[in-house]
């Protein structure tokens, strides 16, 4: 069921980009000093680490996560990607999720039409000044029925919206502190990205951009 109040609230009234892509700007702008410490907690335990692309490429961006099971691709792998249940480190699994990032996530998927998601892991993206993240598509959670929930936290960036070709025309899209998107059905496995951060200091969060994406993995 929808909820109505997330719906019809005063807070938020959703925008939809294209089928499937609903921006909810400022919705998380109220939990985002708690969504920002609890960051915080979880990266002095899994501290964020340069991740590489399928190819071996070093990526800009660093990542860190939180859940049952998360992204990892700090290593070169033959394999598309790795999902793991164990931090790098090995003994110790990944941090809970906070029940706040939980909450937020159930409560943005119902707001922008996706009722019912149980996102079982969240990676957590840090952009510093000029770190960037080119196109490409989501395809490793092994289950495109349930959407991605996106957080912006800290500094502005433009985000890239193409269409499920890489060579399609691609939309640009501003995200500010705490504006939140959600990414299901037809929208799923557009091809994405996001410009270089520029330079700047953001009052909560500081010299970086944050953004949380909760994702339903099936394992
Ligand atoms: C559209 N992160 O971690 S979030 C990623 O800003 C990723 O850090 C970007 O792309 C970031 O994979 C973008 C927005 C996002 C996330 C997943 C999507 C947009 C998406 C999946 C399908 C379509
Ligand atoms: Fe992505």
């Amino acid at each position: 069921m929808l909820n109505f109040e997330d719906f019809f609230g005063a807070e938020v009234t959703p925008e939809i980009i294209r089928p499937g892509a609903v921006l909810l700007r400022e919705f998380a702008r109220k939990d985002a000093p708690r969504l920002t410490e609890d960051v915080r907690s979880i990266t002095r335990i899994v501290p964020f680490r340069a991740m590489q692309t399928q190819g071996g490429a070093k990526m800009s961006l660093m990542a860190s996560g939180c859940g049952d099971l998360t992204w990892l691709r700090d290593e070169p792998s033959s394999e598309a990607a790795v999902y793991s249940s164990a931090i790098p480190e090995g003994e110790d699994n990944w941090p809970d999720m906070p029940p706040l990032f939980l909450d937020l996530a159930r409560r943005a998927a119902n707001a922008g039409g996706f009722p019912g998601f149980e996102p079982n892991a969240c990676l957590i993206n840090r952009y510093r000044p000029g770190a960037k993240l080119g196109l490409h598509q989501d395809r490793d959670e092994r289950d495109d029925d349930a959407p991605i929930v996106s957080v912006s936290l800290g500094l502005p960036i433009i985000f890239l919206f193409g269409g499920l070709e890489r060579s399609g025309p691609i939309a640009r899209i501003p995200l500010d502190h705490g504006d939140v998107v959600v990414w299901g059905g037809p929208a799923r496995l557009a091809y994405h990205g996001v410009l270089p951060l520029k330079e700047g200091f953001h009052p909560a969060v500081g010299r970086e951009r944050i953004n949380l994406t909760f994702r339903k993995i099936r394992t």
